[in-house]
């Protein structure tokens, strides 16, 4: 049996014809699949992640036994886990001395570089191959990328449109425009009743999970119940149905809409399951598209749809890859305030805040306007250390691994990479948080109000991060408008609002 090879399946590769499963043999290789320590604690994962991740290896780990392989499957309380994937390949190999190591490339640079570490010191060769989930192989992007002087989304974007054919007719986009997000903005109204993702009880295995993971971090982040997500391919399948069926039509209208009472409004709630493995992006693209030609949905929510997933996390990856490890250490805005601790606890005056904190402890899940524009507009107002902005979404968000949420943190929203990934910073006042949500009408915080102890902390920092980066940003025509506005206020109403910002970062900062 020395013959057979070994191949490393890691946690959120849980896809029956990734690479290194597909270079293998059922009938005569083995599979390990590892929960470590190392994996579990590098960010303060919410527990609702774990118990996806965890209960997802397992349920996998049964599939592939169903269908024929021999699987070893060390559990994070075995009692002789060495507590990383290294150690743990490392363990299998010296005892089963394979003739080969099969692993298919690490989506984040932290274990690509970790097995870098082990080829040397493994007696048996490390066979690395591309994960090719992705629809732009790291290649292909920095090729697309080389001598270009920008490396905006949507030229990528249109350059993936036609090279997959999705929503094209012929040479041209389908409906003869590539984007449609103007028609992607409505404010929500009453009585929208949103369908709601798919949930699933725990079946005893995953119940074993949530068992483990409340056992073993009852310090953890979030509420580990209830807990509904998909953890087989099957139920990933039935939750994206129930979206094209019952949510797509509208997402596109809503995209940006936020509800306090209403999480999920009509978001897809698949980023997790396609990160992990659970579904592959190229089939859920042709899946949307498919609801449009048959008219079940209209162009401007499945071209949003889709956007998303061939445009948006396809070129965050690229750019990562590119751009990495530099790019985790960026900081061009200077930004070196602590991370307050109402992001963890929720516990803050501001609505918005506490609202979009509050669903993702319950949930792990907020949309994309509630990261952008609520806690992420926050922090880059409030001028908060990247790294530590980073490091949170990073935990908190059951689809967030490094290669999708770093460029999203660091680049989009925290402007931190000079504008390499946006072409301003995103960020705004009050009045776009209560045009687009009913937050503000929860809020002890005066939206309307300008400055003074009322005033709504958006929009008094916003114009302080205007004027405090002013040096910087000035040159911006995007940026131009608003600075002609506040250089058009009267002194007197400047100076307040500056000094309505300072008092607000000193009680931030514990100094108030
Ligand atoms: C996220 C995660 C967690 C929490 N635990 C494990 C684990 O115990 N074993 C494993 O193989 N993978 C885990 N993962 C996913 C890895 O962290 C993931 O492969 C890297 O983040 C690279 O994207
Ligand atoms: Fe948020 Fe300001 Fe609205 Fe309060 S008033 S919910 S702080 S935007």
């Amino acid at each position: 049996m020395a013959e057979r090879r070994l191949v490393l399946v890691l946690g959120d590769q849980l896809s029956p014809d990734i690479a290194a499963l597909r270079a293998a043999d059922p009938a005569r290789d083995r599979v390990l699949m590892a929960e470590v320590e190392d994996e579990a604690r590098y960010a303060w994962h919410h527990r609702k992640k774990l118990v996806l991740v965890f209960a997802a290896m397992r349920h996998f780990a049964e599939r592939l036994r169903r269908a024929g392989w021999t699987v070893d499957y060390v559990r994070l309380d075995d009692a002789d886990n060495s507590g990383s994937l290294t150690g743990e390949l490392a363990r299998a190999a010296a005892h089963h001395a394979p003739s080969e190591v099969l692993l298919t490339e690490p989506g984040e640079w932290r274990l690509a570089t970790a097995f870098d570490g082990l080829q040397g010191a493994l007696a048996v060769p490390l066979r690395r191959l591309e994960d090719d989930r992705f629809l732009c192989a790291r290649a292909d992007f920095a090729a697309w990328a080389r001598g270009r002087k920008r490396l905006r989304m949507e030229d990528f974007y249109r350059e993936m449109r036609r090279r997959t054919g999705l929503l094209m007719d012929g040479d041209g986009p389908a409906g003869g425009r590539w984007n449609f997000d103007a028609e992607n903005r409505k404010p929500p109204k009453a009585g929208l009743s949103p369908p709601g993702p798919a949930r699933f009880d725990p079946d005893p295995a995953t119940r074993a999970v949530i068992d483990m993971v409340g056992a073993r971090f009852p310090d953890g982040f979030g509420d580990l119940e209830p807990f509904w997500f998909a953890v087989t391919a099957t139920q990933a399948e039935a939750a994206l149905d129930r979206f094209l069926g019952e949510a797509l039509p509208r997402f596109g209208d809503y995209q940006d809409a936020m509800l306090r009472d209403e999480p999920f409004l009509f978001h897809a709630v698949i980023a997790a399951y396609l990160n992990i493995g659970l579904l592959d992006p190229m089939a859920v693209c042709r899946r949307a598209e498919a609801a449009y030609r048959e008219g079940r949905a209209p162009l401007n929510a499945v071209e949003g749809f889709v956007r998303q997933i061939l445009g948006w996390r396809e070129y965050v990856r690229g750019i990562y890859w590119l751009k990495m490890p530099g790019y985790r250490d960026r900081n061009e805005l200077g930004h070196d305030r602590p991370l307050p601790a109402f992001y963890w606890s929720g516990e803050t005056e501001m609505a918005c805040m506490a609202a979009a904190i509050g669903q993702t402890r319950r949930e792990a899940y907020a949309h994309h306007i509630q990261r952008l524009m609520v806690t992420g507009n926050f922090a880059l107002l409030a001028g908060i250390a990247p790294q530590a902005v980073h490091g949170w979404y990073l935990a908190v968000y059951a689809d967030a691994f490094e290669w999708v949420e770093l460029p999203n943190t660091l680049g989009m929203s925290q402007y931190a990479d000079g504008g390499l990934l946006s072409s301003k910073p995103y960020i705004a006042g009050g009045n776009y948080i209560n045009r687009m949500s009913d937050y503000c009408r929860h809020c002890r915080y005066d939206v309307k109000a300008r400055e003074g102890a009322d005033a709504c902390p958006f929009g008094v920092l916003y114009w302080d991060f205007l004027a405090r980066h002013r040096q910087r940003l000035d040159g911006n025509p995007r940026l131009a408008q608003p600075y002609r506005t506040w250089d058009r206020m009267d002194p007197d109403r400047r100076d307040a609002i500056r000094d309505t910002a300072a008092r607000f970062l000193a009680r931030l900062d514990g100094r108030g």
